[in-house]
Parts: structure tokens; C-alpha cells; sequence
């Protein structure tokens, strides 16, 4: 019996788990234990589960609200949060009651827990982070606040056709949500467009032309050991008056359910981007929506609770997640202004206390800007603020000696070219706190994008570096590694992942390298099984387990591995005789839809799995795998079964990573480049521990700064212009020779992410890697090191520097 199922609410307390389950199918599903099926015990077991889960739920609450506790409200556009059954389950310390209620009606709960569908409403690593850091903040009682827009499709699922990828919509509400709760009474108005005129007080009033209610679909998160409840609060999009009646009876059926087709395409999908902003109005209307619904929520709340909304400050903190929710800053100023007879300064004090704003990538193609003719005509009443805050700004900047360049620079309102509101200079002004998310990034934001804008408020920018929840990717993920750690050195790090460092001296213990060589061994041929039974592959165990697994990208340099995998291919071809280290190069990632030369790396990546894996004269020395619809379900069987963790960004350009810190805490080591978080890694784990290659982000700036002879990089590295020639001759396509051609072409050209300067350090460092490998002993030290390390990498951790930095609330 599990130690938190064992205190079960009051009124279950004598009903044992399994009763409750079939009480749960009988009397919510309507099914009988003969007829239930799969998806039937899966929402069975969630909803008892969830039963347990909600007496927590409005404890929580409760004690917030008595407490009169300052809550956070984390605003983002993407939580990509995954499955929660096997989350929730293990946070309530209640595996084993679960198993064995489920194993006594002769269900299977790893079955039942690998057909929920993973809630994908997020990209990437920027998704991810707001999970982790919703899991962290309940883990350690902090009351807390998640707003997003619930999608009806999130990410695209992948499919893999003659190996191109083919984007198929991911219905992830198709069997319903167990999970949620519609808060029918927790609605708002959120209008567009129309005009603003002025009263005759002076003030200003704005009538929209149109208008959507959002509606709260609430979602429990369980902190660890079940301690506290907080909400995930997804906003869906209504029309305020479902059907047209007058339409409908003149016969016009389709104009008569217009407004609710319109409504409903507001939280329809998820933009499939990767860092780049959907230039569309309907992405703008998406960020106006939730960031609407969600600051009159939290209004609206604090007026309920305290009064007075000048004290807003003191009780809630917001946090935009990237500048998705910017709009967030105007919207408040609106309510101070407009609704609560602030005056302008007052408001803009209240408003810059309350929000703090993270920057999660240098990009110049991700900084959000909008035409400003299309901001004025969707939302007039921002724009007017905008303005009035631009103004005071700029007033402000001015006094401090600023000159014009810097005034542009610092401006909301980019004047070259057509004229564009610019959103992370909107997020800057509009907050007390602007921080990045590693310690190299947050340096270059000083000195690059918000260069300006640091020199006039140089206390602003500030880090907070990126971390992980160790519950999922740790605990929940490896839970053979994770027996052996409590078996070697006790529980403690299960409450404070620092508490890994008591490892470290096990490194130099043969007996216990020879068990964590062990446990990998086991996740490898449980993912190999996983393979083999997906995509009828075969590999070998024993093989080195090489994983790049993250969004395909051109900065995240996929091309640079893939290259080295046909030189690796040509070597073994040519070489058969050496010493060879049998690997599997693992891949997965999806790539924009609109993103060509991704879309080509991927193409290119089955290509050559295609070609490798079916030469005989290659045998299990090299195996390249490209593994179809990469999500949070598949890392998280991936990650524990990894040897090589490829971290090779172009250094300046990953902002942080946070695959990486995943990868370490699993026991991967890690080949990378002096970039995001793997410099604070190397820092932890020291530089026998990590395999660290190529220029560094002031090279890079260098080499871009001064040019540099391409060709001559190619054709002075053989290995490299031998694979080069060879892609681009199509030797690996050849049904269509000439595939490749422009994609290799691009690297004479610009090599913008420097691939062909990088090739000869990083084809080095990967025989460095071989080298260690074929010392296991050395290997296997390594890489208990890195999980000693890196419990630091916690967004335990993380959450702490916000809550006493930015926050206030620790
Ligand atoms: C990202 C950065 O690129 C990553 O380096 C960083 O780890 C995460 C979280 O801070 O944020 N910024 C960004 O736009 N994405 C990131 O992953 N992209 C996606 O989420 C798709």
C-alpha cells in the first residue's frame, strides 16, 4: 500500500483502490469489468485517482487564500506537459497501490498508462520548461497559477512517408479528458477591434466589434509527495451566442454557426513554430486572448480577496513566458486605467511591480514584432497605450542622456521599414524583472538585443538558469537507476536532487560501475524492444547509444552529426580492419512545417539510415535511426537508455538546452559545444567528464565579423569535403541526385551556423569519445560523475531563484 493512498480521504478511507476503481467504471463510464476495454480503465483509474487528488486540490486553495499568500501566475503560450497518470500517481507516492489494484482486476497499468495520449501543447524546449516549472512550484507549496490556451490540436503528430515527414493533426481530446474541469463560471469577455472615444470625464472608453468568451477548463498539477495542488488554467474560446436563430430559421444554417466557428478556430491549434513568430493575425488574437482572460482572472481575484487592486504587487506576481504574452502589460494598464480609475503613473508602477518577463532565445527572426497597422485595428485601445507607455519611455531615456541610435534601439515602435510594435521592448519597459536562462545567454542579451535597453535600466536583466523536474526525468523515466541511487545512497535525493553528489566517490567502486553499467544496459534493450516492436528495427544493446533528439533545426546543427555519420560510414568502409566502436546514431525531431531545410535534414537522415543500415559490409558496427513523432512520452523512453548525448548548437545560439540536463542526470555523457547550459554542465562535471568541441560564441561572432574562405575549409578537410561530395553527388539519394545539392551548396555559400568550421574539432572529439568508451571502467565513472553533478540542474533549483529573486514569495 502506497504511503499517501494509505490516508486516503475520509469518506474512501475503508474502500480498498480496487473497488473503487470498478465503482469509478460502473457508475462515470458505464462499463462493467467484463466490457471495459483499455481506454475504459485508463479514465477509470484517472478519475479515482483524480478523486484523491481534489480533497489536495481545495486544501491548497484554501490555505492560499487564508493565508491572504501572494500566488504566482505563470502566463504562457505552450505547456508541454505530456501524460500525467504515471505523474500524478508517483507524486502521490501511490505506484505500487495502483499496480497492484489494477494487477488484481487483471489489469496492466504500464499498458493503460502508454495509451494516454501525451498533452502536447507545446514545441520544444520552451513548453517543456513551463511543465517542469508548474511541477516544481506545487513540489515545493508555492501557490501557483499556469495560464495557456487549451488546444484542441496540439502539436502535429509525425509521420515519416519515404522518409519525409508528413504533418498529421495530434487529436489529443479524442476519447475526452479525464484530467480537466470546465469552470463555466470562471468566464470573460475578450473583444477585438473596433474604436476607443473619449468620455466626457476625460477618460477613455473602447467598444469593441467583436467579442469571444473565454472559458477556464482547469487541470490539476500534484507537486511531489502529493504536498500541494496547483491549477493549470487553460482558456477555450466561445461565441457568445452559439447559434444565430434569426440566420438558422431563414435557412442560412452555415451563418447561423459563424460566430461559433470563429470562436472555436481561436483555440483550434497550436503554431507548429519553432521560434519563429506566426506572422498571422489569428497568432496575435490567440496572445490577446489568453493574456485577456487571464489578467481580468487574476483582477478579478485579488478584488475578491484584498480590495484594494493598488496592492496587486504585493500579492501577485506575473511571469510572461517569452513575449507570447506581452500584450499581457497593455492589457493590465486598460483594467488600471480604464476600469479602476488609476491614473497613468499609478497604473504603470502597479503594472511594472507585478510583471516579471523571461527571454528565451536571440534569434532575430523569434523577437516579435506586429505591423502596426494590424495591432491598431485589432486592439485600439493598446495601441493608444502602447503609445502613451512609448512616450513616457522614451521621456525617461532622454533625461538620462540617451542619443537617438539608442532611442530607436530602445523604442516600441521599430520605425525602419514598415513601422512594427515591438513586443520584448513592450515585455522590458512594462517589467521589474527581464532574465535569461543560462548564464551565456543572459551575457548576450546584455550585449546584443537588449543592449540599449540594458545601459537604461542596468539592474533588470538578471539570470536564472534553466532546470528540469527530476520527478519526470529521473524518477518516473529510470526507475531501475533509480532503485540503485536509494539503494546506494539512500532517499534524500528524492526530496533534494542536489543530494546526488553522495555519489560521486561510488565512481571509483568497480562493483557498483559494473550495476549502473548494468541498469543502462536494461533501459537500452527496453528501447530496443520498443524499436523493434514500432519500427521492425534491430539493434544491438551493446552498441553505443549516440541520441540527438530535440527540434530539427539549422543552429541546432543535426547536419553537422549526420555528416560525421557518413565519414564515420566511410571509415569503417574503407578501415574495416580498425578497432571500430559499434554505435547507433539515434534521431528524432520535428521541424516546422514551413522550415524547408529542416524539413530536407530529416529526408537526409533516413536517407543515409537507409543506405547504412543495409550494407552488409557495415554489419552492427553503424546503425543510423531516425524514430518517427518525437514527443514527451518517446524522450522520456529514450533519455534513460542513452550513452552520447549530442548538445552541438552553433555556440551563441542555444539559449540554454535543457535536453542536456536530462541526458546527464540519466548517466549520458555529453559531446557538445560551449554553449546554453552545457557550459554550466562542464562546470559541474568537470572537463574529464564531458567531451566539449568547436569555436566558442566570440569565435563564432568573429568569424562571422571578418568572413572566412569556405571552400578552403571544405576542400582542407578530406573526411569532410569526401562526405560533402558524396551527399551532394547523391550517392545517398540516388532516385533524386540532385536532393541534396543546395543544402550542401549552402555550406560554400554562407555556412551561416558553421558546420564545415566546427566538422574537424567535433570528427576529433567523436574518436576522443571512442577512446573512452573502449575503457568501460572509465566510461562507466564518467558518467556516474554526471549524475553526482547535475542534481544542481534541478528546476527545483530554478524556481527558488525565481521565487526569492523575482517573485518575493520565498
Ligand atoms: C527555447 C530555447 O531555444 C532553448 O535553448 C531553451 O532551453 C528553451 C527554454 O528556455 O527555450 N526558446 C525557444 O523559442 N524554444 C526553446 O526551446 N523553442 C521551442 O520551444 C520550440
Amino acid at each position: 500500500m502506497s504511503q499517501l493512498l494509505a490516508e486516503p480521504a475520509a469518506d474512501q478511507g475503508s474502500i480498498p483502490l480496487a473497488a473503487r476503481i470498478v465503482d469509478t467504471l460502473a457508475h462515470r463510464i458505464g462499463k462493467d469489468e467484463k466490457a471495459a476495454r483499455p481506454h475504459d480503465w485508463l479514465a477509470a483509474t484517472i478519475l479515482t485517482v483524480r478523486d484523491e487528488i481534489i480533497d489536495r486540490w481545495m486544501a491548497s486553495t484554501k490555505a492560499a487564500h487564508q493565508a491572504g499568500a501572494k500566488r504566482v501566475y505563470y502566463l504562457s503560450l505552450e505547456f508541454l506537459i505530456g501524460r500525467l497518470l504515471r505523474d500524478a500517481i508517483s507524486n502521490l507516492g501511490a505506484n505500487d497501490a495502483v499496480r497492484e489494484a489494477l494487477a488484481s482486476l487483471g489489469v496492466d497499468l504500464a499498458e493503460i498508462e502508454e495509451i494516454e495520449p501525451d498533452a502536447a501543447l507545446g514545441n520544444g524546449g520552451l513548453g517543456r520548461l513551463a511543465a517542469c516549472f508548474m511541477e516544481s512550484l506545487a513540489s515545493l507549496d508555492l501557490p501557483a497559477y499556469g495560464y495557456g490556451i487549451r488546444y484542441v490540436n496540439g502539436m502535429f503528430r509525425q509521420r515519416i512517408d519515404d522518409g519525409f515527414q508528413l504533418e498529421l493533426p495530434e487529436n489529443w481530446l479524442a476519447h475526452g479528458n479525464p484530467w480537466e474541469f470546465e469552470r463555466r463560471e470562471s468566464a470573460y469577455f475578450v473583444g477585438f477591434g473596433g474604436e476607443v472615444t473619449a468620455t466626457e470625464e476625460g477618460t477613455s472608453h473602447w467598444s469593441p466589434a467583436e467579442a469571444v468568451e473565454a472559458v477556464a477548463v482547469d487541470t490539476p498539477v500534484v507537486g511531489w509527495r502529493g504536498k500541494r495542488v496547483n491549477t493549470l488554467r487553460l482558456w477555450t474560446a466561445r461565441a457568445f451566442d452559439p447559434i444565430r436563430l434569426d440566420r438558422f430559421n431563414a435557412g442560412d444554417f452555415q451563418g447561423a454557426l459563424a460566430g461559433q466557428l470563429r470562436a472555436e478556430t481561436l483555440t483550434r491549434v497550436l503554431y507548429p513554430n519553432d521560434s519563429t513568430p506566426a506572422g498571422q493575425e489569428l497568432r496575435l488574437r490567440q496572445e490577446y486572448f489568453f493574456s485577456s482572460a487571464s489578467i481580468q482572472d487574476i483582477v478579478r481575484r485579488h478584488v475578491q480577496y484584498f480590495g484594494d487592486i493598488r496592492t496587486l504587487p504585493e500579492k501577485a506576481a506575473i511571469q510572461l513566458n517569452d513575449t507570447h504574452p506581452a500584450v499581457s502589460v497593455a492589457e493590465l494598464m486598460r483594467l488600471l486605467v480604464d476600469h479602476h480609475d488609476l491614473t497613468f503613473d499609478e497604473a504603470w508602477d502597479v503594472t511594472r511591480a507585478t510583471f516579471g518577463y523571461t527571454n528565451h532565445t536571440l534569434l532575430p527572426e523569434a523577437l516579435e514584432s506586429w505591423p502596426l497597422p494590424l495591432f491598431e485595428r485589432l486592439l485600439p485601445r493598446h495601441m493608444q497605450l502602447v503609445y502613451a507607455i512609448n512616450a513616457k519611455l522614451l521621456r525617461g531615456a532622454r533625461a538620462q542622456g540617451v542619443d537617438d541610435h539608442a532611442i530607436s534601439a530602445i523604442s516600441l515602435i521599430d520605425e525602419g521599414g514598415e513601422r512594427r510594435v515591438r513586443m520584448a521592448n513592450l515585455a522590458f519597459a512594462g517589467s521589474h524583472s527581464v532574465n535569461g536562462v543560462a548564464a551565456l545567454h543572459t551575457e548576450l542579451m546584455k550585449s546584443t538585443v537588449f543592449a540599449d535597453l540594458h545601459r537604461v535600466f542596468p539592474d533588470r536583466i538578471n539570470n536564472k538558469t534553466n532546470g528540469i523536474t527530476p520527478r519526470r526525468w529521473l524518477q518516473q523515466c529510470n526507475p531501475g537507476l533509480t532503485s540503485l541511487l536509494r539503494e546506494t545512497i539512500g532517499d534524500a535525493f528524492l526530496d533534494d536532487a542536489e543530494a546526488l553528489t553522495a555519489l560521486a566517490p561510488h565512481a571509483e567502486d568497480a562493483a557498483f560501475r559494473d550495476r549502473f553499467a548494468a541498469v543502462k544496459r536494461e533501459n537500452k534493450v527496453a528501447l530496443a524492444q520498443y524499436l523493434k516492436d514500432t519500427m521492425r528495427l534491430r539493434l544491438d544493446p551493446d552498441a553505443m547509444f549516440d541520441v540527438q533528439i530535440k527540434r530539427i533545426h539549422e543552429y541546432k546543427r543535426q547536419l553537422l552529426n549526420i555528416i560525421e555519420t557518413v565519414a564515420l560510414y566511410d571509415q569503417i568502409r574503407s578501415h574495416p580492419e580498425r578497432d571500430w566502436v559499434p554505435r547507433v546514431k539515434l534521431f528524432a525531431g520535428k521541424a516546422a512545417s514551413s522550415y524547408h531545410n529542416a524539413k530536407l535534414i530529416i529526408k537526409l537522415a533516413n536517407d543515409v539510415a537507409k543506405r547504412v543500415n543495409a550494407d552488409p559490409a557495415i554489419g552492427d558496427l553503424l546503425k543510423v535511426v531516425f524514430v518517427p513523432n518525437y514527443n514527451v512520452s518517446l524522450a522520456e523512453k529514450i533519455i534513460p537508455a542513452a550513452n552520447l548525448s549530442e548538445q552541438i548548437s552553433t555556440a551563441g545560439m542555444e539559449a540554454s538546452g535543457t535536453g542536456n540536463m536530462k541526458f546527464a542526470i540519466n548517466g549520458a555523457l555529453t559531446i557538445g559545444t560551449l554553449d546554453g547550459a552545457n557550459i554550466e554542465i562542464k562546470d559541474r562535471v568537470g572537463d574529464d567528464n564531458i567531451f566539449i568541441f568547436g569555436l566558442t560564441a566570440d569565435e563564432v561572432e568573429q568569424h562571422r565579423a571578418a568572413g572566412w574562405d569556405r571552400r578552403a575549409t571544405i576542400d582542407g578537410s578530406a573526411e569532410l569535403s569526401q562526405a560533402v561530395n558524396a551527399i551532394a553527388s547523391g550517392v545517398f539519394s540516388p532516385d533524386d541526385p540532385g536532393r541534396y545539392k543546395d543544402l550542401m551548396g549552402g555550406l560554400y555559400d554562407h555556412d551561416w551556423f558553421l558546420v564545415a568550421a566546427d566538422f574537424d574539432g567535433y570528427a576529433a572529439c567523436q574518436r576522443r569519445v571512442d577512446d573512452r568508451w573502449r575503457d568501460q571502467p572509465a566510461w562507466q565513472a564518467a558518467a556516474i560523475r554526471n549524475v553526482a553533478q547535475v542534481g544542481w540542474f534541478s528546476s527545483d533549483r530554478t524556481i527558488r531563484e525565481y521565487a526569492r529573486d523575482i517573485w518575493g514569495v520565498m
